[in-house]
């Protein structure tokens, strides 16, 4: 099984992030651009797993006790990827998400879970592949309330991929 963590949005937020994926859209001449139901935070990729790595994960999540904390998304910008650049909004300098993550990527390494060895750098992406007219730019600040994580499973269904809640740590 395919398995990440991540931290799931509000309704007002997905709907403010859904709009910002739909005005990248209009710009665009291809891509594929991200479900409503799919926008999410990643805090960690972990790939393919056993169902032991998987309960592994759980418990080193319920190891991390962190308090809820906003966030600000404040731009849009890319990563150049050489099929297509892969769109995302970016999120101002957060320190308590950095400890966070931090702290999470700590006690799954604790717990021999293996785990991605670039630095991190948060984003919640609109559209991969993307051929667009659009540039990097700011937005109208959106904030939001990280308030959990969640182990998510990714499945690719027959019109896209498919993300299943697992399991979620709420923060104090
Ligand atoms: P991305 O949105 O920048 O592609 C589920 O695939 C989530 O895990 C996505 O948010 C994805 O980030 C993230 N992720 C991080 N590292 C990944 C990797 N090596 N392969 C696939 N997804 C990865």
């Amino acid at each position: 099984m395919r398995l990440f963590i991540a931290s799931l949005f509000d309704e007002n937020t997905i709907e403010r992030l859904s709009k910002e994926r739909d005005a990248l859209h209009n710009l665009s001449v291809s891509g594929s651009f991200v479900s409503r139901d799919n926008l999410h935070l990643t805090l960690e990729f972990l790939g393919e797993c056993t169902q032991e790595e998987c309960d592994e994960a759980v418990n080193a999540m319920d190891m991390v006790e962190r308090k809820r904390f906003h966030i600000t998304m404040d731009r849009r910008g890319f990563f150049s990827r050489p099929d297509g650049n892969t769109w995302w909004i970016g999120i101002e300098e957060s320190s308590a998400l950095m400890s966070l993550q931090g702290s999470l990527h700590r006690e799954l390494v604790e717990h021999g879970l293996r785990v991605e060895k670039r630095r991190y750098k948060p984003h919640i992406t609109l559209g991969r592949r993307v051929v667009t007219e659009s540039a990097a730019c700011r937005i109208s600040p959106i904030t939001a309330c990280i308030s959990s994580f969640s182990l998510m499973l990714s499945e690719r269904g027959t019109h896209g991929m498919v993300y299943t809640e697992l399991f979620r740590k709420n923060l104090l």
